[in-house]
């Protein structure tokens, strides 16, 4: 599998087909239970152009006024967020072989126009665990570069049933979303249609 930095490994169609489908089924019922919603940037308060839920005991969440953060509830509806499917538990154990499994799974919906800027993933009490991301839909084209953002980045494209690990070294490497590649649209699997372009789940470590 190709290691697209030290400690980061890219996966390609890690997820067939059919456990593409199996995996949207599962998202589309977190998603039914712990709707949608749109997180705001710090302090700017502007939305963020994906759409987001979790599932896990923690969530992930910003808003103006406290910013990024983990919660265990939803924003809109103050319930608990719904259980990670087991399946993605399977998926952690399989790729992580970490000790201890995921506390938070982020769930973020792309429409064709949205992307993510360069970030790192800081807002855990815990940088061991490594970090799984795995990809449902259209291409991307992630970017990827080191732990200081002004370090050089390479391009990866992303398909759907891809999984990406990064932990160790690669923990704190900036990593964002440039765009969706529209000449690369496989459709999302049928449970989740018409929702958007794309879906990645990101799973990690909090506490
Ligand atoms: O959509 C992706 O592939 C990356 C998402 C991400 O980096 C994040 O939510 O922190
Ligand atoms: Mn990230």
């Amino acid at each position: 599998m190709p290691e697209i930095a030290p400690g980061a490994i890219h996966y390609p169609g890690f997820l067939d087909a059919a456990a593409q489908e199996a995996l949207a089924r599962e998202i589309a019922d977190v998603i039914a239970q712990a709707p949608l919603f749109v997180s705001r940037m710090p302090k700017s308060g502007l939305p963020m152009s994906v759409r987001m839920t979790n599932c896990g005991p923690l969530g992930w969440m910003s808003d103006k006024d406290k910013g990024y953060r983990y919660e265990p509830r939803h924003p809109e509806t103050g319930a608990p967020w719904p259980p990670i499917p087991q399946m993605l538990l399977d998926v952690w154990d399989a790729l992580t072989g970490y000790p201890k499994p995921p506390e938070a799974c982020l769930v973020n919906v792309y429409a064709e126009d949205a992307k993510m800027g360069l970030h790192q993933d800081r807002d855990e009490a815990d940088f061991d665990a490594p970090i799984l991301s795995l990809s449902l839909g259209a291409d991307c084209r992630f970017r990827f570069g080191g732990r200081k953002r002004s370090d050089k980045t390479i391009a990866v494209t992303l398909s759907s049933g891809d999984a990406l690990v990064f932990g160790g070294p690669a923990r704190l490497c900036f990593h964002g979303v440039d765009k969706i590649l529209p000449s690369m649209l496989t459709p999302l699997p049928a449970p989740l249609a018409g929702l958007g372009a794309r879906v990645n789940l990101t799973l990690r470590r909090v506490t």
